[in-house]
């Protein structure tokens, strides 16, 4: 099997649940009607795509079914998959495929940040780029050594400190070593906790600026690790870290395990920051690059 079709096959396995449970039976060979649309919009708010962009949605698909005329609910779905595609489609390039990169991983408590952080790793260093990981998660006593054994599965360099030490000082010392080594892919994991805002903007903020000092032309992608399980939940969460720092890109886990996989589409909605990557298994291999039309198809 090549690795596209693998890649497409995993994400339809993850979003079975949305998909059958949620979706299941709807797009039928009965004609088009009002109960069509009702049933629809109930399923997209079930999926977790939020009212008002369940909403949205429907009408511009009611707009397309007018001019487009399909004749059966089967033939509208093809319809919705490019409106839903289209929707949740980066408008920007991911930087880290560009050329040299930092990457600050955010997120609260157990989202998945040091899994998604190995599997990055991994997937970079097997096309052949040099990534280095910055441990900058000091605050609890097993991080470190969660992320190192990652790290060394990938076989990627990892800086880390003691426990308690500054992470602004591990993403120093991890720029050295990266600086030495000819690495171009900086992955710095943070600590988990929110619940003292004032604390997090400030050293989310301190780990930044170390950044911006000690490589000021490589450019900075802040990714929030959000839990697909959670739902509407995780587009709550994004808001508040959209107030502490400048996010420019969401990575969405556990997506196999869910029926609120529409939630991809109201982030993309509502705040308008790209889905960069999405989890759907705990394995090395079942992190995937996000893709658009991949997604919506899965979905539907
Ligand atoms: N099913 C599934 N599980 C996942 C996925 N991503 C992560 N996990 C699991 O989620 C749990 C938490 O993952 P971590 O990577 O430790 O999360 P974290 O955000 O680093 O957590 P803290 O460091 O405590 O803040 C682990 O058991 C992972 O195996 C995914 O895409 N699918
Ligand atoms: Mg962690």
């Amino acid at each position: 099997m090549d690795e596209k079709k693998g890649f497409f096959a995993k994400l339809r396995d993850g979003l079975t649940k949305t998909r059958d449970s949620v979706f299941g039976g709807i797009f039928s060979k009965e004609r088009i009607n009002d109960e069509f649309y009702d049933q629809l919009e109930e399923a997209m708010i079930l999926a977790d795509m939020g009212m008002d962009t369940t909403l949205r949605l429907l009408e511009t698909l009611k707009d397309r079914v007018k001019i487009e005329k399909p004749e059966t609910r089967e033939q509208a779905r093809e319809t919705l998959i490019s409106i839903i595609a289209d929707a949740v489609r980066p408008k920007t390039d991911f930087a880290a495929d560009m050329g040299n990169c930092a990457l600050l991983i955010v997120g609260v408590n157990g989202v998945g940040k040091t899994t998604s952080i190995g599997k990055i790793s991994n997937e970079y260093a097997k096309k052949g780029r040099k990534p280095m990981i910055a441990a900058a998660d000091t605050f609890r006593a097993a991080a470190a050594e969660q992320l190192g054994e990652w790290a060394s599965r990938a076989n990627v360099p990892m800086v880390r400190h003691q426990e308690g030490a500054d992470p602004a000082a591990v993403v120093f010392d991890a720029i050295a070593s990266y600086k030495a080594k000819g690495c171009d892919l900086l992955i710095c994991d943070t600590a988990g906790r929110l619940h003292n805002k004032a604390n997090l903007m400030n050293e989310l903020s301190k780990i930044r600026r170390v950044i911006a000092r000690e490589l000021p032309d490589t450019p900075c992608e802040v990714l929030l690790v959000l839990d697909a399980t959670t739902g509407q939940n995780a587009t709550a969460q994004a808001k508040a870290f959209m107030e502490v720092c400048d996010l420019t890109g969401v990575i969405l886990t556990k997506l196999d395990g869910t029926a609120k996989g529409g939630v991809v589409v109201n982030i993309h909605d509502t705040l308008h920051v790209p889905v960069r990557f999405v989890g759907v298994g705990e394995g090395m291999q079942d992190l995937q690059r996000f893709d658009a039309d991949e997604f919506a198809k899965a979905l539907l």
